[in-house]
Parts: structure tokens; C-alpha cells; sequence
């Protein structure tokens, strides 16, 4: 056995100890939360800031950033006129627990309804970590082609949601849909699906009716 195992799985351990304090004090404020994972570019921040300005005058808002470094996605989100906190994580890869425990503790849980999570652009490490949020989504984008889930499986095993981002430039690629949607439900079968544009609007409507649906549902239960 490599000597390595042992390490990895001690952190791994700790990180799930981090989350499950995470997830203790999201609930304690009843504060629902959402990571969103994808590559860089696949229109992480895009899709935060169509959901803020569609959902803002309902729902009290906050956002946490992960990000290599720089805080321009925070800087995007705080213009908006919600709660946003930076995490630069200095080179990671991804966010863990511990990073967002250091988001929450900078933001006023007790004033907010939906916290968003926008992870680290990267399709294969943020699998791996336990964050303590309610629900995972990824978005994958045309761009990147429709072979993505044969690929990096195990970014689409584990979520809740799949947002298909980019469908206005279809025509300019040879991407499949059919076949991209084949490889996400071999993955994880009956998984919401949402292909959208961040663009123009088109298919915003499913996404945002899907997570408010949530947000409801985890604030009535
Ligand atoms: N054509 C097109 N471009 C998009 C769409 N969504 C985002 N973009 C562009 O893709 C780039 C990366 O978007 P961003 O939200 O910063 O991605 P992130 O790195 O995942 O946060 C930016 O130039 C966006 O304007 C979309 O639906 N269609
Ligand atoms: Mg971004």
C-alpha cells in the first residue's frame, strides 16, 4: 500500500468532520446552499448573476468565490447588491470545508435565504470534497464538447442538477445533446437537466423553477 493512502484518507475524513459543522450551521440559520462545480469559463459566474437578478426581490441572496486568486467574480456579484466573500485559495484546486467555513463566517447567515457557491473552474478535484452544502450542480458548456461525461465521470455521478450552458452557440459546434444526455444518465440516471443560455435567456426559466422549487421545499420541511 502506498504510504500515501493513509494521509489522503485523514483528510478526506476531516474535511466530511468540516462539513457536517458546515451543514449544522447552515441549517441552524435555515440557509440553503448550492455549490456550483464546472471547468473555468463554463459560465459559472454568468449563471450566478441571471439567478440573482431573477431571484433577488424574492429571496435574501449571498454568494462565496473560490477562485486561484483576485476577487473579480466577488467584485461582479457584490454589484448586484447581495453578500459576496472571495475565497482566493493560493493555487487549490478546489474549495473544502474549511474554505467555506471562512466564507460563512463572513457573511450574515441569519439575513440570508440561498447561499451559492461558485467552486474553483476545475472538472475533476471539487468531487472529492465535502462542502456541507444542500445540493450540487454542474454546468457543463457547448464549448467543451459533448464527450465531457464520458470523461470526468465522477463530476457527474455525484450532483443534483446538470445545466447544459452555452445552447446559443450550438450551431457553431459539433455538439450532440442526445448524445451528451446519454453519458450524464449512464451516469446518474433521472438526474435534472438543464440546457441554457446565459445569454439570451433561453431555458433560464427550468433552472430557476428547479432550484426555487428546492429552496421552498428545504425552507417548508
Ligand atoms: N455565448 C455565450 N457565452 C457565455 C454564456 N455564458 C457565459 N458566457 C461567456 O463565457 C465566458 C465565461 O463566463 P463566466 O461566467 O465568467 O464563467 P466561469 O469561469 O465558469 O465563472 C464569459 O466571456 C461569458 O460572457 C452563454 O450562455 N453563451
Ligand atoms: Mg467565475
Amino acid at each position: 500500500m502506498s504510504p500515501q493512502v493513509p494521509v489522503v484518507e485523514h483528510i478526506l475524513s476531516a474535511n466530511d468532520r468540516l462539513a457536517e459543522a458546515n451543514r449544522a450551521r447552515l441549517d441552524a440559520a435555515r440557509v440553503f446552499a448550492v455549490n456550483l462545480m464546472a471547468s473555468p469559463g463554463a459560465g459559472k459566474t454568468s449563471l450566478i448573476l441571471r439567478t440573482i437578478r431573477a431571484l433577488k426581490d424574492r429571496w435574501r441572496i449571498a454568494v462565496v468565490e473560490g477562485d486561484l486568486a483576485s476577487t473579480l467574480d466577488a467584485d461582479r456579484v457584490a454589484a448586484e447588491g447581495v453578500p459576496a466573500v472571495q475565497i482566493a485559495t493560493g493555487g487549490e484546486c478546489h474549495l473544502d470545508a474549511a474554505m467555506v467555513r471562512s466564507g460563512l463566517d463572513r457573511l450574515p447567515l441569519d439575513s440570508v435565504d440561498l447561499l451559492i457557491v461558485e467552486n474553483v473552474g476545475n472538472l475533476v478535484c471539487p468531487a472529492e470534497f465535502r462542502l456541507g452544502v444542500h445540493r450540487n450542480v454542474l454546468i457543463a458548456s457547448v464549448p467543451e464538447g459533448d464527450d465531457k461525461p464520458y470523461k470526468y465521470p465522477p463530476m457527474y455521478r455525484g450532483v443534483d442538477a446538470v445545466v447544459l450552458n452555452k445552447i446559443d452557440v450550438l450551431p457553431a459546434f459539433e455538439f450532440n445533446i442526445e448524445y451528451f444526455r446519454r453519458g450524464v444518465e449512464a451516469l446518474n440516471p433521472g438526474v435534472a437537466f438543464f440546457p441554457l443560455s446565459c445569454k439570451t435567456g433561453e431555458g433560464l426559466d427550468g433552472w430557476l423553477d428547479w432550484l426555487e422549487g428546492e429552496l421552498r421545499a428545504y425552507r417548508e420541511g
